[in-house]
């Protein structure tokens, strides 16, 4: 017999299994088609800025933002992230600062030519205008650990991924607000949890300047894969007969097929 854990009043993901009812919404199949082709269009339209205006931008807009991405789903349902909103100039110069610094290095000698290679394209250099320009920098932070009041700490579980799908939501949000965004990893980015003064369990995942695109905003010319590059499906195969046939698509292996 499995013993039960006996449940620590200390730590708050410890509890029984109280089952409440689902609220769930089933659309119509227009509907469902429609808003998911319109999200589908307006996400593809999405562009990884790195020039912006200085012009504000409404606050509600970036903390609608964070209240989206904090509907993530996550390990343990731990909600293991913290983000911190800049838009004091002083400190978003002092993290500007630490950035470059770092990036100089990393450009200079630390990153491998092939890395470089990669990154030509894309046309980056070690200068960091966007995180002075831009009238936001939101600072993602992954909490390793849960740590209480009374210093009691426990591990979180899944910690990237859950900031991953959070980080996707939040990017998903601004753009839905006609927003820009950059997602940036200056590295290493320690300096972060310095300059921003959060705890020790806390680690810098993901810096994301916000606002509007520079008057002269330039992106490069790259486009995304194509869906049949990226999509796998695993369908039954009609008449069922051919079951086990395999019926092969690009990118596919023998037991997939790209029919939808
Ligand atoms: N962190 C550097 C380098 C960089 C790395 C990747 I991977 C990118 O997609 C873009 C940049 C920088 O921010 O410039």
């Amino acid at each position: 017999m499995p013993t039960t854990p006996t449940v620590d009043p200390r730590d708050p993901l410890d509890g029984e299994y109280c089952p409440v009812p689902l609220e769930f919404d089933r659309l119509d199949p227009a509907t469902a088609l429609q808003r998911s082709r319109e999200f589908r269009d307006d996400m593809a339209r999405r562009r990884t800025v790195r020039a912006f205006s200085t012009e504000d931008v409404p606050y509600e807009l970036i903390e609608n933002a964070v209240a989206t991405a904090a509907t993530a789903p996550s390990g343990a349902h731990a909600q293991p992230w913290t983000f911190v909103v800049v838009s004091d100039p002083d400190v978003k110069a002092e993290v500007r600062a630490a950035a470059e610094e770092e990036e100089r290095r990393s450009y200079e000698s630390r990153m491998p030519d092939e890395w470089l290679r990669a990154l030509r394209r894309l046309g980056t250099d070690d200068v960091k205008t966007h995180l002075t320009d831009a009238p936001y920098v939101i600072v993602a932070f992954a909490q390793a650990h849960y740590v209480g009041p009374d210093g009691y700490t426990r591990k979180h579980y899944y910690v990237q991924e859950s900031m991953g799908i959070a980080c996707g939501l939040l990017l998903a949000s601004l753009h839905r607000a006609g927003l820009a965004t950059l997602t940036h990893t200056p590295s290493p980015m320690g300096f972060l949890r310095t300059i921003l003064g959060r705890p020790r369990n806390e680690r810098p995942y993901l810096v994301v300047p916000v606002g509007y695109p520079a008057p002269d905003a330039t992106v490069p010319d790259i486009t995304r894969k194509d869906l049949r590059d990226v999509l796998v499906t695993v369908a039954p195969q009609h008449p069922p007969a051919a079951r086990g046939e395999a019926v092969r698509g690009r990118g596919d292996t023998a037991r997939s097929s790209t029919r939808g």
